[in-house]
């Protein structure tokens, strides 16, 4: 792949669509990337949902997850799902489920705080939300070793829940959107992250 290439294209992932390209019916909060998209709208309705086709994933394996941090789990998906600017960090993928990932998306400490902040008085059993639940009943439960506890005692810091919680999908930074050197999971307008992909594919820091 290419630089250029690198600046648009697709993760090989479980739903993402082989190029990017304008989708004007994305729903809701995934609605800032139609101009340039790697999902579909029918990706967008699902990720809105609770234990969607996408991955049966249950928000609410520790009691019913909290309106105001499910918010940024489904912006997340958006992210995941529609970005098409993580060249730079598109590696392989060892898993069943997806041919490739993507490996310390440097994110803005704004999304990285608010999200950690939305979701501090909830509950999970678990640090790393892609390996090891119980899917007997289909969707992921706790698995018998493990026990719900405050989000806080899994993850102690903001650091801690964006990174761990995809397996080093993310990187924690210090910088802030105005720095157009992170990732922002929350936008308005035309994407902020093209221009953070270049700044990667370029050398970086
Ligand atoms: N968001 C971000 N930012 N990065 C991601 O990698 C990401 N991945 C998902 C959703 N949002 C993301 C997908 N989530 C399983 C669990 C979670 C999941 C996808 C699949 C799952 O089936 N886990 C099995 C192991 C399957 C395997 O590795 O083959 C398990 O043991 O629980």
């Amino acid at each position: 792949v290419s630089a250029v290439d690198k600046l648009n294209m697709c993760m090989d992932g479980k739903h993402q669509i082989s190029e990017p390209r304008p989708e004007g019916q994305l729903y809701q909060q995934c609605a800032p990337w139609k101009d340039n998209a790697c999902c579909t709208a029918n990706t967008t309705e699902e990720a809105h949902q609770d234990n969607s086709y996408l991955y049966n994933f249950n928000w609410n394996h520790c009691g019913i997850m909290s309106d105001k941090c499910k918010e940024h789990f489904i912006q997340d998906t958006c992210f995941y799902e529609c970005s098409p600017h993580l060249g730079p960090w598109i590696q392989p993928a060892s898993e069943s489920w997806r041919k490739e990932r993507i490996v310390d998306v440097p994110l803005c400490l704004e999304d990285c705080e608010s999200w950690f902040e939305d979701c501090k008085d909830d509950f999970t059993c678990k640090e790393n939300w892609h390996k090891g639940w119980d899917w007997s009943s289909g969707i992921n439960r706790c698995p018998r070793d493990s026990h719900c506890s405050r989000w806080t005692e899994i993850f102690p810091s903001a650091q801690d829940m964006c990174e761990k919680i995809w397996s080093n999908s993310y990187k924690y930074t210090t910088l802030t959107k105005d720095s157009g050197r992170c990732m922002q999971m929350w936008f308005t307008g035309p994407n902020p992250n093209r221009e953070v992909a270049e700044y990667y594919l370029s050398g970086g820091p």
